[in-house]
């Protein structure tokens, strides 16, 4: 059943994405990273130079991709704590609302722990109203009104000229435009036996309801050590996966990323490109790591026959390692990127979508082995 679309019945409407927020250990560098390698723009900038005396905060964006990096100049500020406990991360993921005290005060009835009440944020730009929640681990949910303002990115911050001009590679055919548009979900690691505690928190709280796909104890034991449930709002444009790790035959790669990160948080970024062919060539050529599928994969018969005919011969796909799902909605091309960081935690998914509303679950077992020959590298397995 879907979630409530009426906005004056629906107590936690949930319009979008607003941004997501990383915590990282430098973040004019990671700014620039995600500038020359993941083909972001560099669009707004708050720090000390605008009496902001304790970050450094710069946002890119893509298409409708928002992502705010934090990064510490002091040692004595919250920010710089999570990052020395979590490592680069993601500490905040925004959620667009129409209604902040709405939403919030419907939280809180609903047993969610409030991290900033409901305050506005104001500048010559205008008004934005937020407040925030607690989620997974020390992860957060900002409600976000930004209906009375016309600024950058928020009250205090400053626009700026893009940190890399990629006209030239544009020009040249090096780069697509633009390497992604949208967050397609972003998935959340718990600790063991939490996973359903969590889907309950975003029924109860936010009124998402369950999508078909998850990975239960069928499959959960025989190679992928963990179980996933997917929770989405009314629109299915906010999707949110779930994980916690399963007692198997080895330690969970979710183990790993409990282990590393030093609780739940945020694992993996999923980017939706409509071009995931030129996306996937520009990062590599900017020197972005992926995960390789073996040939096997693309050899397989009943791999071949169960998906049919895609946009692309399959040999464009092999050379790439790009993976491809179908199911009865259509299909799908994905690929994976090693962790982002020098811990084994976070890292992204590039995903094409041409119909399907899955997350590649015909896929599972060849990406899961894939990341566990990277867990068996690292000696975490
Ligand atoms: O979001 C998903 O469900 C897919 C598959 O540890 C996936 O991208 C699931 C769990 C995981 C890595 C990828
Ligand atoms: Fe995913």
């Amino acid at each position: 059943m879907a979630a409530p679309q009426d906005v004056s019945r629906d107590p936690f409407p949930v319009t979008g994405l607003d941004y997501v927020h990383f915590m990282v250990g430098n973040a004019k560098q990671a700014a620039h990273y995600y500038s020359t390698a993941f083909g972001m723009t560099c669009v707004a900038y708050r720090g000390p130079e605008q009496g902001f005396r304790d970050y450094a905060e710069y946002v890119l964006v893509s298409g409708s991709a928002r992502f705010l990096i934090s990064g510490a100049v002091r040692a004595d500020v919250a920010g710089a704590r999570h990052h020395a406990r979590h490592g680069d991360g993601v500490v905040d993921i925004a959620l667009e609302v129409p209604d902040v005290d709405r939403a919030y005060a419907h939280a809180l009835a609903q047993g969610a722990t409030g991290r900033s009440a409901p305050h506005d944020l104001t500048d010559e730009h205008g008004t934005v109203r937020c407040a925030t929640i607690a989620a997974y681990g020390d992860t957060s949910h900002t409600l976000v009104d930004r209906s009375r303002y016309r600024g950058p990115f928020l009250p205090g911050f400053v626009s700026r000229e893009p940190i890399f001009n990629r006209r030239p590679m544009i020009e040249a055919g090096l780069q697509p435009k633009r390497f992604f548009q949208a967050v397609d979900h972003i998935v959340g690691n718990v600790e063991l036996g939490k996973m359903d505690e969590w889907v309950e928190f975003y029924h109860r709280v936010m009124g998402f309801t369950n999508m078909a796909e998850f990975i239960g104890d069928d499959i959960a034991t025989d190679y992928s050590a963990l179980m996933s449930k997917v929770v989405a709002n009314g629109t299915r444009k906010v999707k949110f996966p779930l994980n916690e790790p399963a007692v198997g035959k080895r330690k969970s790669q979710i183990d790993e990323y409990l282990e590393f990160y030093g609780g739940p948080g945020a694992q993996h970024i999923a980017l939706a490109t409509n071009d995931i062919l030129a996306t996937v060539d520009a990062m590599r050529t900017a020197g972005v790591e992926f995960l390789a599928t073996p040939d096997s994969y693309y050899d397989d018969p009943a791999l071949r026959a169960r998906i049919g005919k895609v946009r692309v011969p399959i040999e464009e796909l092999r050379s790439r390692r790009i993976l491809v799902d179908r199911d009865e909605d259509g299909y799908l091309l994905q690929i994976f990127t090693k962790p982002a960081q020098d811990r084994p935690t976070v890292f992204f998914e590039l995903i094409e979508r041409h119909g399907s509303l899955g997350f590649g679950k015909g896929n599972f077992k060849a990406l899961f082995e894939a990341i566990e020959r990277e867990q068996e590298r690292r000696g975490n397995l």
